[in-house]
This record gives structure tokens, C-alpha cells and sequence, in this order.
């Protein structure tokens, strides 16, 4: 969790018509640049220098870019995301990452696996299977990740959750938060849990950033226990970004 850099992209007008499992209505433009505005404006507080990608009008999730690559100081990985309209994201950030890495691998058809259910710990990376990763996917991410030195390995995402880090976030080195559906999960054996309250359960995806947490502004109880466990808390407003299933790590790839 310690960066200098990181990649986001711009939201296209089209975002009103990003994907999302369950209808709420969509969220407003203005909202969503409001939202991915404050969040660079946190990142660069940080201390991180944000490269910012023009918007992608033909790709309504493509503000989210943490899914279509994989990033690490010694190299990336362009992924093959799991939803047909997300494929064609990787072609789009590919150049910026052949620029910026000297290494960057392909993870190679026709397995499939998104950022979003990536998650980088001090024990490895953990890989979360889910209905846009598959065992195809997580498998060859693995080898590839081996490749670029790392090491990685594989767990189940809850159902009824769009990815493994929708539903749990590293805090610090020994911490996760997550999810009471997660918080017993084997790859997390070792690590200090806190569980967020029930109903508050969007709030499992917090970004640590360097000495701040990023945590949505929306839910009070774990905001609390954060403070209370003595993180530095940055509150940000992701009411717009969850009307299309997303939180705070999907808008960065960070370095
Ligand atoms: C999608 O369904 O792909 C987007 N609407 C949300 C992606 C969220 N990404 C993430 O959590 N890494």
C-alpha cells in the first residue's frame, strides 16, 4: 500500500450506462466527476503523482481501470476482463503501460480475470474466483505473476458480491477488513480482521493509500471503528460509483 504512482481515467458521459447487477437508476455524470475528482485530488494528497487517461466514451465502465490490468513496481500484466462490453478496455490502456513498464505480460486466452478481484498482500497476491474471473484466468494470472517474480494463489469470492475486493481490502500489513461472508476465508488465516458492521457491507472496499485510508463517506459505523483502530481516514463520496457496483480501489491502478 505504499505508492508513488498511479493511472485513472477520466469518466466518459456514457458512464450513466455502466453495468450494474441490480437497478437503483444510474448515477448522474456530474456526480461521478465529482466523486473521481475528489478521489485524485485524495490521491495527490497522499503523495501519489496521478497520471489521469482522457475519458472513453464507448466504454461506460472504463473510469474503472483497476480492472483490465495488473500493476507492480516491477512490471504489469494486461488482463482479460470477464464481461464482453469490458474486454476491449485492455487495448485501450495497453500503450500507457507498455510506456511506463519496461515488462508487461499478457495473461493469455481464454481464461479471464479482473483487477477488481486482485488483491495484493505482504503473503502474496490473492486471486479471488468469481463471475468475471474464472479458474482458467486465475491459473494463468498466477503463473504470470510467478514470472514477474511474485507469487500468488487462489480463493472464493462470496456469492451475490460483483468482486473479491468488493467484499474485503487490505488495511495494513497483518490487517484485512472485509465482510462477515469473507472474514473467515482461509487465505486471510493469519491476518488481523476487522469485519465491518451488518448493512454496512459496501464499506469493504476502502483503499489504503500510503498513511490514509481511503473509506466511502456513507457509512458511519465503520468509519468509526476505522478511527477507533487508529487509521487515518479519508472519507470520500462514492454514492454515484456504487449505483454501478464500484468503490474506491476500482478508479486506480497504483504503483
Ligand atoms: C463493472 O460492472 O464492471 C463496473 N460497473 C464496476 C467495476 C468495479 N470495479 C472494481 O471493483 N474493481
Amino acid at each position: 500500500y505504499e505508492f508513488n504512482s498511479a493511472i485513472v481515467r477520466q469518466p466518459s458521459t456514457s458512464v450513466v450506462n455502466g453495468l450494474r447487477t441490480d437497478d437503483r437508476g444510474g448515477p448522474t455524470y456530474e456526480g461521478v466527476k465529482a466523486e473521481h475528482d475528489a478521489y485524485i485530488a485524495a490521491m495527490r494528497n497522499a503523495g501519489v503523482e496521478v497520471t489521469v487517461l482522457p475519458a472513453l466514451e464507448s466504454f461506460p465502465d472504463s473510469i474503472f481501470v483497476e480492472d483490465p490490468a495488473l500493476v507492480f513496481t516491477g512490471g504489469a500484466i494486461l488482463l482479460r476482463p470477464g464481461t464482453p462490453s469490458r474486454v476491449n478496455e485492455t487495448a485501450e490502456i495497453a500503450p500507457t503501460l507498455r510506456e511506463m513498464f519496461e515488462t508487461v505480460l499478457e495473461l493469455p486466452a481464454p481464461g479471464q480475470a479482473d483487477g477488481g478481484d486482485i488483491m495484493y498482500t505482504p503473503k502474496g497476491v490473492l486471486i479471488g474466483l468469481s463471475a468475471r474471473t474464472d479458474k482458467m484466468g486465475a491459473e494463468a494470472l498466477v503463473s504470470c505473476i510467478e514470472k514477474l517474480g511474485g507469487k500468488a494463489q487462489v480463493a472464493e469470492t462470496p456469492k451475490g458480491v460483483l468482486h473479491f475486493k468488493t467484499a474485503s481490502s487490505l488495511l495494513d500489513n497483518r490487517t484485512v477488513i472485509s465482510t462477515a461472508a469473507l472474514a473467515d476465508a482461509a487465505v486471510f488465516e493469519g491476518f488481523r480482521k476487522i469485519v465491518v458492521p451488518q448493512g454496512e457491507e459496501p464499506a469493504a472496499n476502502v483503499l489504503r493509500v500510503n498513511d490514509v485510508v481511503f473509506a466511502s463517506a456513507h457509512y458511519p459505523r465503520t468509519l468509526e471503528m476505522l478511527d477507533r483502530e487508529g487509521y487515518k481516514v479519508v472519507p470520500l463520496k462514492t454514492a454515484e460509483i456504487e449505483k454501478i457496483d464500484a468503490g474506491l480501489s476500482c478508479m486506480s491502478l497504483r504503483w
